[in-house]
């Protein structure tokens, strides 16, 4: 009997010991440069020294590391939950987490993994990044994925996986319920009701308002012009209220008419509030009317 229990705690000992020692390959990963959201703007990163200074607490945008069980990335789900057989490695990533704290707004992250079931992953050892453009998975809309990445076996030198992700750009639910041409990713982000063209009733849709970056929630917020008068050189100048980085463009057209004909250059909007054209082709030839329309750059 004695014999049996000084062979049975040598055993546990042995079966202790072994699974955490075939588990240990150590990981390092980050962004390999910053990541942008849907409209171009850095990922908001966790920075804790907010506080300190007595500015608000940002959690950071979620970041995922997760695992290609079968060696395929799958799109999310639209509610953010990974599609398929993709499952999560790490929950609580955050952009910011690991960067530098002094530069608040860096888009970028970094971790490591002490160690990774590298051992139990008999399919595939393939991980990849995922991040989201907001900081809650309640209010993601849009999402970026990385290339994928080989975990080293054990035994090889420490990996290090840098996660490329130009941004959170592609939209978790493409359907457009209303038919305004909005995504229902674009109407999470704006707060617009994906059920409802012209979500403010100002008479634009939410497309149009979005194109024109005017307030889609402000029934007195729309591209429109402003004012028209007559100049003493016999021309008219055309004012309208401009919003920064979109480009407008004057058209003269008959009474009543939707098309017409430029009656200016393309103008950039440089954050001038009011923006004014001086027209003077065709000016008194008849009855007629300047709209102010909205060019959208070539792709
Ligand atoms: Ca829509
Ligand atoms: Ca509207
Ligand atoms: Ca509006």
């Amino acid at each position: 009997m004695k014999r049996f229990q000084i062979l049975c705690c040598l055993l546990s000992v042995l079966w202790a010991g072994t699974p955490l020692l075939a588990q240990e390959t150590p990981l390092t990963f980050g962004a390999a440069y910053p990541i942008v959201n849907e409209v171009g703007d850095l990922l908001p990163g966790r920075n804790v020294s907010s506080v300190y200074w007595g500015l608000p607490y940002v959690t950071g945008a979620v970041v995922q590391i997760l695992h290609a069980i079968d060696g395929v990335i799958y799109p999310p789900n639209p509610d953010g939950s990974p599609g398929s057989t993709n499952n999560v490695v790490i929950q609580s990533l955050r952009i910011g987490d690991g960067a530098d704290g002094s530069v608040s707004e860096s888009g970028l992250f970094s971790g490591s993994l002490g160690y990774f079931p590298r051992s139990s992953m008999t399919e595939s050892p393939l991980i990849f990044a995922r991040v989201f453009n907001r900081e809650a998975l309640d209010d993601v809309s849009f999402y970026g994925d990385s290339q994928l990445y080989e975990v080293p076996v054990l035994g090889d030198p420490y990996g290090r996986f840098m996660a490329e992700i130009d941004c959170a750009c592609v939209p978790l639910d493409a359907t457009d319920e209303d038919g305004d041409g909005l995504n229902a990713s674009w109407e999470k982000s704006l707060g617009t009701n994906p059920q409802v063209p012209d979500t403010d009733g100002d008479g634009i849709s939410d497309y149009h308002e979005q194109i024109a970056k005017t307030d889609p929630l402000s029934s007195g917020s729309y591209l429109e012009v402003d004012q028209i008068e007559w100049t003493a050189g016999g021309g008219m100048r055309v004012y309208w209220r401009s919003e920064s980085g979109v480009i407008y463009q004057v058209v003269a057209a008959d009474i009543g008419s939707l098309s017409g004909v430029a009656a200016s250059e393309s103008i950039l909007a440089d954050g001038a509030p009011v923006l004014s054209v001086l027209v003077t082709n065709g000016v008194g030839a008849g009855a007629g009317q300047f709209r102010v329309r909205v060019l959208t750059p070539s792709p």
